[in-house]
């Protein structure tokens, strides 16, 4: 790609309908910096579309966007919202696909660590530019043939906040136009944060399938699964994805660039880019707290993030759901984050008027909804929704098949991976500030995973290093987000495991490193997990709006307050100390510590984190483990 240029004067010279023979047909090229002109100029002459759309934000832009999708039969209106559209995508094409995202470096532990051998590294898959350049030249050339080139400019963060970065994604999907509008903040004023030159990330995007296709296009859902490839240039801030439309692997701004390119931004600069929720809480003081939580894809971080509480006296706010971009303050020492994202791209199977009303009354209005079922009277539909829906109800399930609702339960009308994908603003509990292009003061961060056995439902990290150890040791079952099958628990520390877009090792060192500015106010570190079960595995905790409790547990520990003991695996709430009034919970089998878990635990946590990061594992982590094996070698 790197190979193909065009010399600047010719680019200069277009008029402003067409570039070479493409047309232009939305836009005004000539307007662009001249960087980004000569980039588009290079990928118009590698993709060869047959015309350009340069996105400007618009509301008219998002009516024509919808209404060709809805043409081609790739959207259809569900009839009881407001702008509400249901997309059925080929059922090939439903998730992350982690196995074939790469990064390219020309040093290969520059992206992944020193795994020792037989160790199948997991932690990021490298590619050297010379082996990518094939699978590039296979591709690419020519992908758009008889399709548009949209051009998206757009803001992660706050539009002109100096926490927020500038991409620029070349597709030729409209479907990812319109989600990317609601994802991202997509405006023409972008060009002018680019008029000195000033660098961007440049994301390249295609389904895929150039026309006219001998291909059969299921769902008029245009994808290339045998083909689809996304790789990462962390060095020079770039992305390519090939022939997947979905999610994560279409939406570049989200994974591709909010993590992994400004996870290696954010260490080249001194930051942090997380996979992590931002909330606020206030106690029925008025004291408010914010708070970032990182947990594994499909865990329950938007439930989290518009949190319900189950007790009176807190307010609970919503700053961002998935994606936290945090730096301490070099004046005051705070840690402020930002939500990089506008919208929700959140998992709809499970979500409810009990689970998460707030997602609910958020994707009302102007929200699309992917491999969802659908009622007769043209509403959405996913597992989850039974109680309120009427028994009887005809629903149209993602695979098509019709079925009325109670006839037949093992019938499912959705894909356990289906999303929403709404607004941001339009959610009833979203902090007025959350768009405060200064960030928001982080007191706590939170890890947590689904782990059904032997983890207590809170636990305080004795200080910061040994809080980036209980962020390195995260576990959690897996989830239909990416393609693995069957429920096992995978390791996935700091909840970035598929994410990270650099060695890992360095990651967990960058983390650490923080401590050794004596300025920085550094957060409490926690450890939760709402998914314990019994010997009849029945959940111990009832979870949800009832999480409030461990979070006002958390906000106190905070505050310094005196309810916390030491235990072999860190700091444990003091017997009454938190609020459970009028729950029927055990609190013994849900804190629990058995020793012989605890003992296997760490030893398969080290085996693990060592043969993953070999010698790139921080000896400071290392020494962590060895205390832990030391503690709970002493548990009766
Ligand atoms: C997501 C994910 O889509 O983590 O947010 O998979
Ligand atoms: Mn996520």
């Amino acid at each position: 790609m790197e190979d193909i240029t065009v010399p600047f004067s010719e680019v200069h010279h277009v008029t402003i309908d067409k570039l070479g023979d493409v047309p232009i047909k939305r836009g005004n090229f000539q307007l662009l910096p001249s960087h980004v002109q000569t980039w588009l100029a290079q990928m118009i002459q590698l993709c060869t579309p047959r015309d350009i759309h340069i996105c400007d934000g618009s509301d008219e832009e998002g009516e024509i966007a919808t209404k060709l999708l809805v043409e081609n039969g790739q959207l259809s209106p569900l009839k009881k919202y407001q702008n509400c559209y249901i997309c059925l995508t080929d059922p090939r094409d439903v998730a992350r696909v982690e196995s074939k995202t790469f990064l390219i470096t020309k040093d290969k532990f520059q992206s992944v660590p020193h795994s020792r051998e037989g160790a199948n590294c997991v932690l990021g898959l490298w590619k050297s530019p010379d082996e990518i350049k094939k699978d590039i030249d296979d591709r690419f050339p020519g992908c758009m043939r008889g399709r548009t080139f949209y051009v998206i400019p757009y803001s992660m963060g706050p539009m002109g906040s100096s926490l927020s970065k500038i991409g620029v994604e070349i597709t030729d999907s409209a479907y990812v136009v319109l989600s990317m509008r609601v994802m991202t903040h997509v405006s023409s004023e972008i060009w002018k944060y680019l008029r000195n030159g000033e660098e961007f990330v440049r994301c390249l995007h295609s389904v895929g399938v150039p026309l006219p296709t001998t291909q059969s296009i299921v769902n008029n859902w245009p994808c290339n699964p045998e083909k689809t490839l996304v790789v990462h240039f962390p060095d020079s801030r770039k992305v390519m994805s090939f022939g997947s439309g979905y999610g994560g692997n279409s939406l570049l701004g989200k994974k591709c660039f909010a993590l992994r390119i400004a996870g290696r931004i954010a260490y080249d600069e001194g930051w942090l880019a997380e996979h992590m929720l931002i909330m606020s809480v206030t106690n029925s003081q008025g004291e408010e707290k914010f708070i970032a939580a990182a947990f594994p894809s499909a865990c329950g971080k938007t439930n989290l993030a518009m949190l319900t509480p189950a007790i009176p006296g807190y307010t609970v706010r919503c700053i961002g759901d998935d994606i936290a971009w945090m730096r301490f303050d070099k004046e005051t020492g705070e840690l402020r984050a930002i939500n990089p994202e506008a919208g929700f791209f959140g998992v709809a199977p499970g979500t409810n008027m009990k689970t998460n009303p707030n997602a609910i009354l958020t994707c009302l209005q102007n929200s699309i909804f992917t491999n969802v079922g659908e009622t007769a009277d043209g509403g959405f539909y996913w597992e989850g929704l039974e109680e309120e829906t009427p028994a009887g109800t005809e629903i149209t399930a993602w695979t098509g098949e019709k079925y009325k609702l109670g006839e037949d339960k093992t019938k499912k009308s959705s894909h356990p991976n289906a999303r929403f994908c709404c607004p941001a603003r339009q959610c009833p509990i979203i902090h007025d500030k959350w768009q405060d292009p200064a960030g928001l003061p982080i007191s706590a961060i939170i890890f947590g995973g689904r782990r059904p056995e032997g983890v207590p439902l809170v636990i305080e990290a004795f200080n910061w290093t040994h809080g980036v150890f209980l962020a390195a040791q995260l576990k959690s079952e897996s989830t239909a987000a990416a393609e693995h099958t069957g429920k096992r628990i995978m390791h996935d520390p700091f909840a970035m495991r598929p994410f990270v877009g650099y060695n890992f090792g360095k990651y967990i060192q960058h983390w650490l490193d923080f401590e050794k500015t004596p300025n920085n106010k550094l957060p409490k570190i926690f450890h939760v997990n709402w998914f314990r079960v019994d010997e009849n595995k029945k959940f111990l905790w009832p979870g949800y709006g009832d999480n409030i409790r461990v979070l006002d547990w958390i906000i106190r520990r905070a505050n310094n307050e005196d309810v916390a003991e030491p235990s072999a695996v860190g700091l444990l709430p003091k017997k009454g100390s938190l609020n459970l009034q009028g729950l029927n919970v055990d609190w013994d089998k849900l804190m629990a510590l058995p020793k012989a878990y605890w003992v296997g635990d760490i030893d398969e946590t080290l085996q693990w984190l060592d043969g993953q990061l070999g010698d790139d594992l921080p000896q400071a982590i290392r020494e962590q483990i060895q205390k832990q094996k030391e503690r709970v070698a002493q548990l009766s």
